[in-house]
């Protein structure tokens, strides 16, 4: 990489005048890049140039300027695709086919938005006194877009894409160890058709720049994904000046195994499920609930599978598994593990560190397991999964919602109507019958409970960064009597 500039401020490349910061690729431990973050007053520069493009451009009324600079954004990056999916790989350490799919769904994001901008009518009708009502949505304004580093790029275009498509301006902070394909990404704005100042990005931890964006009274907007417990924080920040705030944050998702389901499909889909992206994944199904009659043939499928599951090099096309993120989060893991043998869980199969360089860790099964556990109640976010058994869809169901999370779960059964009845009584924002993981554009996604505040994706996602405005109008002046 040879960015010497690292902000993308008002439309110019500005070079950081905060913290100097090694990029690692955590396959190798090997420096990618070293980049110099913005300071406070950069990301107040950021603010700044994010609301005068708010006031002063075109952007937030023409909707058809909208529609064309997204779809050129979804063009350009779909011809670089494959440079962004080694980037994303190299800087996160995800299999490249994983990589791949992060890229796909990004294009298929921006261009949804794009179509859904274009198709949006304001909701008009006559009212039973003859006037008329007219409810229009209107951009909110300055939105801050703050990522984590599992899905660098996607997570960053689940809210670039609607934010910019209902007309708002933006500031996107993505995660400080993954910033590499943010550069990539603002470059190609940079090349696009974007007024100065609607697109900004400002690289950076959590303090000064993430707290400055939040607490930035010029911010209009706050779209956060991370952790819940920074999550915490930005919404207590937020709630000091009311301002709109979304939050997609942890999960302990369960996967329901009945005991009709295939069992070697069930255990394919578990092992993916938990293990997708080294289980850094916020719907994760790092809870699987396998119903007793078939929970010891379900284990050794389990353990045989997970002997075959190739776990190295993640530019290798047949990687399966690659790194951790970084070594801080290789040694959060492994406590978590220690933790769960020390609370008398029973580590059945991995939780070791492979090979000498890179933060490669073995997938993890845990057995003996009880709802109270931390392993079991908190979120490790990394390849380590907890196996329960039930007797009874109730059962499986009070077991699946006993967890302050409520972001995602799945059910395999070969009965689904049984599947959809579990399902109307689970506690999350997205459930898979019969599948898993696949976010669909078109479809909402977030939390129950703890796991968030407000949906991301299909039209719930864009009116998230919007105001909604009601108009009623009476074609003469009416006397004040007339109000009843
Ligand atoms: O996340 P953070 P981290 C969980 C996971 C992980 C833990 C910590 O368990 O081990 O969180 O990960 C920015 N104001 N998840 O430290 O801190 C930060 O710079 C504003 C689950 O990476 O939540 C980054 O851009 N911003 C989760 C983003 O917030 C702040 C995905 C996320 O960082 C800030 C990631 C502040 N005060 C982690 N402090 C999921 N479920 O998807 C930090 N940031």
């Amino acid at each position: 990489m040879e960015y010497t500039k690292h902000q993308y401020i008002g439309g110019k490349w500005v070079a950081g005048e905060g913290t100097k910061r090694q990029i690692i690729n955590p396959a190798n431990e090997s420096l990618i890049v070293e980049v110099q973050e913005a300071s406070r007053e950069q990301t107040e520069e950021a603010v700044k140039a994010a609301r005068q493009a708010f006031e002063t451009s075109s952007w937030p009324a023409d909707v058809q300027r909208r529609v064309n600079s997204l779809h050129q954004l979804a063009d350009l990056l779909e011809i670089k695709a494959e440079q962004f999916a080694a980037a994303e790989t190299t800087n996160t350490g995800k299999p490249i086919r994983e990589s791949r799919l992060d890229v796909n769904d990004t294009v298929t994001c921006l261009r949804y938005y794009a179509d859904l901008a274009s198709s949006r009518k304001p909701w008009e009708k006559e009212m039973h006194d003859g006037t008329t009502s007219k409810v229009m949505e209107e951009p909110i304004g300055v939105c801050a877009l703050i990522v984590p580093w599992n899905f660098p790029l996607l997570l960053g275009i689940w809210k670039i894409a609607p934010a910019l498509t209902a007309g708002n301006t933006v500031v996107f902070k993505p995660s400080e160890i993954t910033p590499v394909s943010a550069l990539m990404f603002t470059e190609l704005i940079d090349q696009c058709d974007f007024p100065a100042g609607v697109f900004n990005l400002v690289l950076g931890t959590g303090q000064p720049v993430g707290e400055t964006l939040v607490s930035h009274p010029d911010v209009d907007k706050v779209s956060f994904t991370g952790g819940s417990e920074t999550g915490r924080k930005v919404n207590e920040q937020c709630a000091r000046s009311f301002k709109r705030v979304s939050l997609e944050l942890g999960g302990k998702s369960p996967l329901i195994v009945l005991e009709d389901a295939d069992i070697e499909a069930a255990v394919e889909w578990s092992v993916f499920g938990a293990f997708f992206n080294q289980g850094q994944v916020c719907v994760a199904s790092s809870r699987i609930l396998v119903h007793q009659s078939i929970y010891h043939r379900f284990l050794d499928g389990l353990l045989n599978k997970l002997q075959q599951v190739k776990l190295g090099d993640p530019r290798d096309e047949e990687t399966e598994m690659g790194p951790v993120i970084s070594a801080v989060h290789q040694a959060k893991i492994e406590k978590y593990i220690e933790l769960g043998k020390e609370e008398g869980a029973v580590l059945l199969h991995g939780g070791e560190r492979q090979g000498n360089t890179g933060y490669y860790l073995t997938p993890a099964v845990f057995t003996e397991v009880s709802q109270h556990m931390r392993i079991l109640q908190e979120e490790i976010f990394g390849p380590v999964v907890t196996i329960q058994a039930f007797t009874s869809d109730n059962e499986a169901i009070e077991l699946a919602n006993g967890t302050v999370y409520g972001l995602a779960a799945g059910v395999l059964s070969q009965d689904t109507e049984r599947a959809e009845r579990i399902a109307s009584r689970l506690k999350a924002g997205t459930i898979w019958i019969n599948s898993y993981h696949t976010p669909y554009v078109e479809a909402p996604w977030g939390g129950y409970k703890q796991s968030g505040i407000g949906r991301e994706l299909g039209p719930q996602g864009l009116s998230g960064f919007t105001e909604v405005k009601h108009v009623n109008v009476s074609k003469e002046l009416q006397p004040v009597g007339w109000y009843r």
